[in-house]
């Protein structure tokens, strides 16, 4: 019998090679992708992110547990395309112009990939028009911005403002070490999250999921 339970548990602790072993057990046994998806492994992330929101471990653990989620997705993807498993929703992620601060990015991309959701990730030091192009491009639900440096910060105001200018309809957020709740407000972002796990709750607010 699959055990999804235990690979949950094998996620958290990061442990990739039992994660591949049960995700492959799992698609052997004829488990539903969704379900191997949903109650084994984003089961899991989402512990993973309580944890981490909660202070209870740390980047390092995240990052483990996130290398583990990948390697069951690549096992994963082909049963979950050949059944249309789609993702939530496309989001466009990217550290803002002038930064190259990628740690946090990552991290909440691996987060967003965790919850669902299908990540385009636009690098670091990303011009305005890179952001515009990318949502454009993937038909994106959101866009959102991670910034390190008080100097680059008010990037972020002008992909809001080119995406606005631009007509593409879809929603803002933002987030990093010197970002806030109130200057989300000031730039018009519909979201502020200040960390990795909270911006897959932001995201799925935004998105009404
Ligand atoms: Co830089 N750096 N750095 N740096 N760096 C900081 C940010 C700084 C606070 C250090 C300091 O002076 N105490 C300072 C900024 C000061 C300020 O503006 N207020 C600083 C500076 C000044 C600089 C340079 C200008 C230094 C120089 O050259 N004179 C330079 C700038 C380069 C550039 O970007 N143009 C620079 C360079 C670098 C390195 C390249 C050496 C390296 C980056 C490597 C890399 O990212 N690949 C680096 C690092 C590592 C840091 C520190 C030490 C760590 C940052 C980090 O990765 N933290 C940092 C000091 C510190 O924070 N202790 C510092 C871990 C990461 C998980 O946290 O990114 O905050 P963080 O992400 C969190 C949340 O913020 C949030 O979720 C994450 C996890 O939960 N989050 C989001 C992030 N993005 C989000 C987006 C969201 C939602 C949540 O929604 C979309």
């Amino acid at each position: 019998m699959a055990n999804l339970q235990a690979l949950s548990e094998a996620l958290i602790k990061g442990d990739r090679n039992k994660v591949a072993e049960l995700t492959k057990a799992a698609i052997a046994e004829k488990v539903a992708p969704r379900e191997i998806l949903e109650n084994g492994l984003i089961a899991g992330m989402n512990v993973v992110g309580k944890r981490f929101k909660a202070n209870e471990i740390y980047v390092p653990e995240v990052l483990i547990a996130a290398r583990a989620m990948h390697a069951a997705l690549a096992i994963l993807k082909p049963s979950l395309e050949a059944a249309g498993v789609k993702p939530l929703a496309t989001v466009v992620l990217g550290t803002v112009k002038g930064d190259l601060h990628d740690i946090g990015k990552n991290l909440v991309s691996m987060m967003l990939t965790g919850g669902g959701l299908k990540v385009v990730d636009v690098g670091t030091d990303a011009p305005p028009q890179k952001f515009v192009d990318a949502c454009k491009k993937e038909a994106a639900a959101v866009c959102a911005m991670s910034a390190l440096l008080t100097t680059t910060m008010p990037y972020m105001k002008d992909v809001v403002q080119a995406l606005k200018d631009s007509g593409v309809k879809v929603k803002t957020i933002i987030g990093g070490a010197p970002v806030t709740q109130a200057y989300a407000k000031e730039i018009g972002a519909d979201g502020y999250a200040p960390d990795a796990a909270s911006a897959v709750d932001v995201v799925k607010q935004l998105l009404g999921a």
